[in-house]
């Protein structure tokens, strides 16, 4: 028995009432970081709750074998604990079966990929983790160390056996993350095997998603108050907030669990939500991770109560992204961003800046330089993103702390031959290490500094 038995655990904590021991595996997914346990697990798990199902999750984990030492001594089993100013609530979570580690357990992987039960692969892999080149195409050495080789055999082996094919799920946020998925996959699987590309072409579907919920990473701190709570101790615990939000294209291969019926929006289109996200949310968190940083804080809701950086967060949701995205029925972008502010002071969260400042390369094209490249087109300024993009720039030239970043030591490089006179061009310009759509129109030394960007 596992030392979070639902059996021992104190009153107050909510736990699912099915029999985990009698349900099998439906889905399988790549990345099952903290994200996707206070996310779609989460969904997951309520789902079998209410609405039964064999949806039980094999995690796989790509490179560290953290979250499956962490996960399968205690069979799973973890406990999500949402967190804001008005205290914490417990939900022990039952929907992940095992975690398995792809350099350790390819055969197993393969037959989980190729079960008849499986009906959907999903990915919380990171930006990086698609293996794109800055142009957006696959970079196939990268992806031979990714995901798509253990894809590709499960699906090989699905084709031979006859068997139906699969719903794959990006959970990341990426701008029209399905049909990057799926590009991607024709990419990979043109290389290898046409006949394979045929039937992935016929018979897999891969819609897009937008997920939402903050999760910090979890702390020594965390865990030790969650122990304090339930008398028991949870390697494999999370911390979120109360909000989460999950909106899925209608476009399955096949069955699916009743996330609809525990909070997640199906609907015909995504693109709206989407853009919304990583533009606003996504693009005000950078914003806030570079400045913040640069202004001596370590936490979002430090950097928002900061009377310098929040009419300028204000201004990045509110006049520069809303602006830029066509919005469906019924969304209502200045009520998302007062909805958004609330959501970065949520003093519970301790979410840290220097998580979000990670990867910046594979995140700012879409949280700022589609918004940019709109603004540009519509004879708009941007201001608040500008401030954000200096910033950004003077973090990844590394002298105050180290840069977290696949691209690093090319930004360095660029850094040490263009100095500020050329960097901005040499970056982001046509033909930069992040072509964009948006020209930049100034030099380094002209993007605004905080304080001159609202007067
Ligand atoms: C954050 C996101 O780390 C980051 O880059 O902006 O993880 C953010 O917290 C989530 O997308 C919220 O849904």
């Amino acid at each position: 028995m596992s030392r979070l038995s639902s059996l021992r655990l104190p009153r107050g904590v909510a736990r699912p009432g099915y029999d985990r021991g009698g349900k099998s595996v439906g889905i399988v997914h790549f990345g099952l970081g903290a994200f996707t346990r206070a996310h779609q697990a989460w969904y997951t798990d309520r789902a079998m709750d209410l609405h039964g199902g064999d949806w039980m999750i094999t995690g796989v984990s790509m490179r560290s074998p953290e979250v499956g030492e962490q996960l399968n001594p205690q069979d799973g089993l973890y406990t999500l604990a949402e967190r804001s100013g008005d205290g914490t609530h417990l939900r022990l979570i039952g929907s992940v079966a095992q975690v398995l580690l792809a350099g350790a357990d390819r055969a197993a992987i393969v037959d989980h990929l190729a079960a008849p039960g499986t009906h959907i692969v999903s990915f919380t892999v990171t930006e990086k983790g698609y293996c794109r080149s800055p142009d957006g195409r696959l970079d196939h050495a990268l992806a031979a160390r990714g995901f798509y080789p253990l894809l590709a055999a499960g699906m090989e082996r699905r084709r031979q056996a006859g068997l139906p094919g699969l719903t794959l799920m990006s959970c990341d946020n990426l701008a029209d993350n399905g049909h990057q998925l799926r590009g991607l996959l024709r990419e990979d699987l043109a290389a290898r095997d046409p006949a394979l590309l045929d039937w992935f072409e016929a018979y897999c579907t891969t819609p897009s998603s937008m997920v939402d919920r903050i999760v910090p990473a979890t702390t020594a701190q965390d865990r030790s108050q969650i122990e304090t709570m339930t008398g028991l101790r949870d390697d494999g615990a999370v911390v979120t907030e109360p909000f989460s939000q999950w909106v899925i294209e209608d476009a399955f291969a096949g069955p699916r669990p009743a996330w609809d019926q525990v909070g997640a929006q199906i609907v015909s289109d995504v693109a709206p939500y989407e853009s919304a996200k990583l533009r606003m949310l996504n693009g005000a968190h950078s914003a806030l991770a570079y400045l913040g940083l640069e202004h001596g804080h370590a936490f979002v809701h430090e950097a928002i109560a900061d009377p310098a950086l929040r009419p300028l967060i204000h201004r990045l949701m509110v006049d520069e992204a809303a602006p830029t995205i066509q919005t469906g029925s019924g969304q209502d972008l200045h009520a998302y961003a007062e909805a958004l502010l609330r959501r970065f002071a949520n003093p519970a969260l301790n979410h840290r800046l220097i998580q979000i400042a990670m990867d910046g390369s594979q995140k700012i094209p879409q949280r700022w330089l589609a918004t940019l490249a709109a603004n540009q087109q519509a004879g708009r300024t941007s201001p608040a993103i500008l401030t954000a993009l200096g910033a950004w720039l003077r973090h990844v030239r590394g002298d105050v702390r180290p840069v977290d970043d696949p691209l690093a030591g090319e930004l360095a490089v660029v850094w040490a031959a263009q100095g500020e006179e050329g960097v901005l061009q040499a970056v982001l310009g046509k033909g930069g290490l992040l072509p964009s759509d948006w020209c930049p129109d100034v030099t380094y030394a002209h993007l605004p500094r905080l304080g001159e960007a609202l007067a």
